[in-house]
């Protein structure tokens, strides 16, 4: 009895999960899906990357769209493994480049990628009349270029005396000063003729 009743509960679960999803067509119930598919995003911090090509064993390669995103459908079940190549302009950092994933009937398996976008080679810094520097934080990559632009209000720009700072702005206005930094890190600055006019370079490899 107790068996008997559990073939039954099986049974109309079963039919359930057959139509649901079914536009109705009329052609009676579909069998339960047989394949699965992969889907995933590929983002650089909170940045989406678009144009990233993700192969998939077996066959097939998608470029993820403006939102970073792929998808594989119509999969039998198995063991795939997906590899990642990037655009221009990002790198792996520490994600891996290829992943395994297994796919079964009637699941979408998720697939994510968080890389790195690589720095700027350079960036440019107001160093405005309003006594700020603008934008305080600025991120490029090792043997890039910092250029301050000074309008008639004086400045200076003074580094921590931290290993691989490069040589310090002395006050001038009206002109512009360039600073390449050749070390990776966090130089923090400041003018000295103006409480809380601060501002940092962050350095990164390429
Ligand atoms: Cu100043």
């Amino acid at each position: 009895m107790h068996i008997r009743s559990s073939a039954l509960v099986l049974a109309f679960a079963l039919l359930l999960g057959a139509c649901g999803g079914d536009g109705g067509g009329g052609t009676g119930p579909v069998p339960p899906s047989t394949t699965g598919s992969i889907s995933g995003q590929v983002t650089a911090g909170s940045t989406a990357v678009p144009n990233a090509q993700v192969a998939l064993s077996g066959g097939g390669t998608q470029t993820t769209n403006a939102n970073g995103q792929f998808s594989f459908s119509n999969l039998e079940p198995r063991s795939y493994t997906l590899t990642l190549q990037l655009p221009q302009g990002f790198t792996l950092g520490t994600e891996s480049a290829t992943k395994s994933v297994m796919v079964t009937a009637g699941a979408a398996a998720s697939v994510n990628f968080g890389v790195r976008a690589i720095p700027a080679a350079s960036a440019s810094v107001m160093a405005g009349n309003d006594n700020q520097f603008s934008p305080s934080a600025v991120t490029i990559v090792r043997g890039g270029t910092v250029t301050w632009t000074f309008g008639s209000v004086a400045h200076n720009v003074i580094f921590n005396q931290t290993t691989g700072a490069p040589t310090n702005v002395p006050i001038v206005s009206s002109t512009t000063e360039s600073r390449t930094f050749n070390s990776d890190g966090t130089f923090p600055y400041v003018c000295t003729l103006h409480a809380g006019m601060t501002g940092t370079v962050q350095v990164h490899a390429p």
